[in-house]
């Protein structure tokens, strides 16, 4: 009922489901000829049913992340150490918010509604970003978020600008935008600590150390453990495999790293001219699905929090709805 986009269709108004489902040959091979040629799908556009739900799965998923992903560094709104740091957190975990709505407004466009999300994240049932089941313990992981989160979030994300769906693609353009703010203001403050008291570099190397291996396992099962690419990638939905993505985002946190003056956690960590980039140990695979299963250690706390959100909010929607009403009522009387 609650939705900032249009109605989902019902079947008498025109919209994506109005759209045949079933496959007719020619329909089926325009859209073959549109994903081969590296075009764009719209919402308009006859799609496979599978590829409408990978869609809508992949962009929930997406937003679910983005919505419950403000609440680690949300924890630390009212005890930053300054007005300066306050106004860039506020900031960032409101760009976060405005993130999961873009995409929920994408996922709309598919024919889902916002409450059948609500419903999928409330009731436990759909996945959202593993890394979000974590704590945050001290004021160093606000930064690490910022550079290691928000730095794998941009490297996965940026090649989503090119997915051959429209609407998600265009989401993604400003979303990158905001998310490479949000790597550097991390980052910056993380370079700010490291010039500090020795507590103060013990605080982001210990938090460097509980983050480092949970942002690798953050771009999903290796490729050959991952049922959804292979169709992913023949759709133009994803572009890079999960292990090319997560190699790059090794090679390029390393120098970083090391301007920062951290070590990264991991002995097996060390470059290899023969292949160009780095070599690095063995991802907790175990602990990842421990954690996408709903046993991570703050998955519980995460979802309770979201519920009760959507709780208390419930006057809020229902006001705004009552005030809809009155005036769609105002202006139809005044047009009678
Ligand atoms: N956590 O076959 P694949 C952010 C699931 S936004 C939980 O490889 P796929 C911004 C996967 O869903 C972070 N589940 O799947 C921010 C699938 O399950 P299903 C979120 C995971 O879709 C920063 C199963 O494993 N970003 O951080 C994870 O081809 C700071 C098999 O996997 C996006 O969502 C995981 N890490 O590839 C906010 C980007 N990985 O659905 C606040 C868009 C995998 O079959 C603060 N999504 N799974 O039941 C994607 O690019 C893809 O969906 C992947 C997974 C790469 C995440």
């Amino acid at each position: 009922m609650y939705t900032q986009s249009f109605n989902v269709p019902d079947g008498t108004t025109p919209g994506p489901q109005a759209v045949p489902a079933v496959a007719d040959p020619a329909l089926q091979a325009h859209f073959d000829s549109v994903i081969d040629a590296d075009g764009k799908i719209e919402p308009r556009d006859w799609m496979p049913e599978a590829y409408r739900k990978t869609l809508v799965r992949q962009i929930s998923q997406h937003a679910h992340s983005e919505i419950v992903g403000m609440l680690p560094e949300g924890n630390w709104i009212t005890r930053a150490p300054s007005l300066k740091r306050k106004a860039i957190l506020l900031a960032k975990v409101q760009d976060e918010g405005g993130h999961g709505l873009y995409l929920y407004s994408a996922a709309e466009t598919l024919g889902t509604s916002r409450d059948q999300m609500f419903d999928a994240l409330h009731s436990g049932k759909a996945k959202y970003s593993s890394i979000f089941n974590y704590p945050t313990l001290t004021w160093a992981d606000v930064g690490v978020i910022g550079w290691l989160v928000d730095g794998a979030a941009i490297m996965n994300q940026i090649p989503l600008c090119r997915c051959s769906y429209g609407p998600y693609a265009r989401a993604m353009i400003r979303v990158c935008k905001e998310e490479s703010f949000h790597q550097r203001q991390g980052y910056e403050s993380l370079l700010t600590m490291m010039q500090g008291t020795p507590e103060q570099k013990a605080m982001v190397q210990d938090a460097v150390n509980r983050w480092w291996w949970k942002c690798l396992a953050m771009f999903g099962p290796p490729d050959d453990n991952s049922p959804n690419s292979v169709q992913g990638m023949r759709w133009g939905i994803k572009r890079i495999s999960n292990d090319a993505l997560r190699q790059k985002f090794v090679d390029a946190t390393v120098p970083q790293a090391e301007v920062l003056g951290v070590t990264l956690p991991d002995p097996e960590l060390k470059w290899n001219e023969a292949k160009g980039q780095h070599d690095f140990g063995a991802i907790d695979w175990d602990e990842f699905w421990q954690v996408v299963n709903g046993n991570g250690p703050c998955n519980k706390e995460r979802l309770a929090t979201r519920v009760k959100a959507w709780d208390d909010g419930a006057w809020v929607r229902e006001a705004a709805l009552t005030h809809a009403r009155k005036q769609e009522q105002r202006t139809m009387k005044e047009a009678a």
